[in-house]
């Protein structure tokens, strides 16, 4: 039995473990599930996962893993995707934490109800603003780090470059230009650029 995605294929956070899992090679099942449909909060779904989120991804003895970015490492671990080196895996870690902490509640969720939720724009006009300071602020980390090194966590692209892609390559569908992050535009065609890239339409 290959391993089972349970997915929506606009979450950019579920886009990420696809996109992982293509640049793998890793066969895998797609099951989709629609938020806006209610399909996270039936009693199975709940079963899965008791926080009613996506991504989810089972495995093939039954053990289900939640959270987008411990399922890259899931996956991730003993390629050529997470580095060996101790300090070098930090790194990576150290900007897959940020992307949970400042990018994805400021980019990932402003493009979730911008784009996402039919009237969001309007139930949620109040926090805008704050969004959009600070997602630039989270570009801005991104363009400085980018300035200086090819991939987000140093020389060879990783699990953060995945995690970072996912919302910063539909950044405009949070109301965000990424003309101002030029290093940022440039790392995003970089990482489109890769053997094994897929775009969040791909399907298996
Ligand atoms: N930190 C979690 C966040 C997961 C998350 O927010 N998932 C969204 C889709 S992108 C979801 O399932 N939302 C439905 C809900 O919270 O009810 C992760 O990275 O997997």
């Amino acid at each position: 039995m290959p391993l089972t995605l349970h997915a929506m294929q606009r979450s950019a956070n579920c886009y990420k473990v696809r996109l992982a899992l293509a640049s793998l090679h890793q066969p895998f099942v797609l099951r989709d599930v629609d938020i806006l449909r209610g399909d996270t909060r039936t009693p199975e779904f709940l079963t899965l996962n008791p926080q009613g989120q996506l991504p989810v991804l089972e495995l093939d003895d039954g053990t289900v893993l939640v959270e987008s970015n411990a399922i890259l490492l899931y996956l991730g671990e003993g390629t050529a995707l997470v580095p060996t080196d101790r300090a070098a895996r930090a790194r990576m870690l150290q900007w897959m934490f940020f992307e949970q902490n400042a990018h994805h509640p400021s980019i990932g969720t402003a493009r979730f109800w911008l784009t996402l939720i039919p009237g969001g724009r309007e139930l949620k006009r109040d926090l805008i603003d704050d969004w959009m300071e600070r997602g630039e602020a989270a570009l801005g980390r991104m363009q400085g780090q980018l300035s200086k090194t090819p991939f987000i966590a140093g020389e060879t692209m990783t699990l953060a470059d995945i995690a970072l892609y996912a919302n910063t390559h539909v950044a405009n569908e949070a109301d965000l230009d990424l003309a101002a992050f030029p290093a940022v535009q440039a790392w995003v065609k970089r990482v489109a650029a890769l053997p094994g890239h897929v775009g969040m339409d791909w399907r298996p």
